[in-house]
């Protein structure tokens, strides 16, 4: 029998599952096609193939984990002409068209940057792309447009700093203009790459003071693979949460960079320290996103093993006996304190999670179901496997 310091009551259990059938999650399209590294693209029998099928496997997510209502889109991997009939063809298949991806990296004339390039025809085209997937979440239906920029610069004297950072405001701000009520624009960072010697969105502080500038209907995308080695990632999604700034987040797990491994696969402790955060309230309208690219494995079960890791990291979290730990604290009962936080962390959740899946009319091993399910052989029976010509042809 566990000791009473780490022992659940029913209360606990009961207002876990509620905040936990509250928790919903994004899946991507592009998780669901092939990709690879620079290396090779190893083509995965049944990967989709169209936004069609991309959106199709975001579906099947959703039926067997209950909890993955939206799938998030990118521009113009997954363009179409006729947006309206794709939102049919979502709600068809079950699921909602979530956050709209402008690309601004995909394309030749975005070799020295998008908004930040030092070509105003350019900044300009770039700019018109984000006011394009403007009007495709209009038509979507979608109340968020994810901005991730690929500018940067890879040496000393390339470009002038202090000129890119002017361009950037100003670009963003242009986008800022053409949002409609109600729309929100999350700006999401990264330290590094493409760019090497500068990235022009390279840390939350960069893209909160954006923000702050642009005004409320911008907030900061937390992609949790984006940080240097060792970077305490709680402690920003807290002081985001704080200064009500924090837009979402786009899930993966890293080991040395932007690896886009399963979220939690590497290190579930991080993830549960995330998730606390997110567990003590007052998060307003955070958007649980996923951002992964599953080379070697399957798409699909990937897609939900990760699902699976949030929920269990966010039940852990809700697990924190608050009162004992502001008690703890108080008393400067260090050791006291950290213990309480642990006995979270290592509690078997297995059983709320089967229960939270029982509610939700969901296999309780929502992975296990996929692959007695015959799910994978039909999809490779029916789309077969793309042949690959290179690691850049990445849809
Ligand atoms: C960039 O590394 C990123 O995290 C951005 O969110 C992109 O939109 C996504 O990955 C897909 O390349
Ligand atoms: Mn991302």
């Amino acid at each position: 029998m566990a000791p009473e310091w780490c022992r659940l009551t029913a209360m606990d259990e009961n207002s876990a599952l509620s905040r936990l059938r509250a928790l919903q999650i994004e899946t991507p399209s592009w998780g669901y096609g092939n990709s690879g590294t620079r290396f090779h693209v190893y083509p995965w029998p049944g990967a989709a193939r169209t936004v069609q099928e991309r959106i199709a496997d975001a579906a099947l997510v959703h039926r067997l984990t209950g909890c993955c209502p939206t799938v998030a889109l990118h521009i113009p991997w997954d363009a179409v002409d006729d947006y309206p009939a794709l939102k049919r063809y979502a709600e068809e298949h079950g699921v909602g068209i979530g956050a709209i991806n402008p690309n601004l990296f995909g394309s030749d004339e975005y070799r020295l940057g998008s908004i930040c390039h030092p070509d105003a025809d350019v900044r300009a085209r770039a700019v018109e792309h984000c006011r394009e997937c403007i009007q495709i979440a209009e038509q979507v239906g979608s109340p968020v447009i994810s901005l991730w920029l690929a500018d940067g610069t890879n040496y000393p004297g390339q470009d002038d700093l202090r000129d890119r950072h002017a361009r950037l405001l100003e670009g963003l701000q242009e986008v800022y203009a053409s949002l409609p009520a109600g729309m929100r624009l999350l700006v999401e960072y990264k330290f590094f790459e493409p760019g090497f010697y500068s990235t022009d969105l390279p840390d939350w502080g960069t893209a909160a003071l954006a923000c702050r500038r642009l005004g409320s209907q911008a907030q900061v995308l937390v992609d949790t693979g984006h940080h240097p080695q060792g970077t305490n990632v709680e402690q920003i999604v807290a002081v985001l949460l704080a200064e009500e700034l924090l837009g979402g987040f786009h899930f993966n797990n890293r080991k040395y960079a932007d690896d886009d491994l399963i979220v939690g696969s590497i290190d579930p402790f991080e993830l549960f320290r995330i998730m606390r955060e997110i567990a003590r309230g007052d998060t307003g309208d955070v958007a649980f996103m996923i951002d992964q690219s599953h080379n070697i494995e399957g798409k699909i079960d990937a897609m939900i093993q990760s699902v699976i890791n949030i929920q269990t990291a966010y039940a852990k979290a809700l697990l924190v006996d608050e009162a004992r730990l502001a008690g703890a604290q108080a008393e400067g009962d260090v050791l006291g304190a950290h213990r309480i936080v642990l006995a979270a962390f290592e509690t078997d959740v297995r059983p709320l999670l089967a229960r939270l899946r029982r509610e939700l009319g969901v296999d309780e091993d929502p992975v296990g179901a996929f692959r007695a399910g015959g799910f994978a052989e039909a999809l490779a029976h029916e789309r077969g496997t793309a042949s690959v010509e290179s690691a850049y042809e990445r849809l």
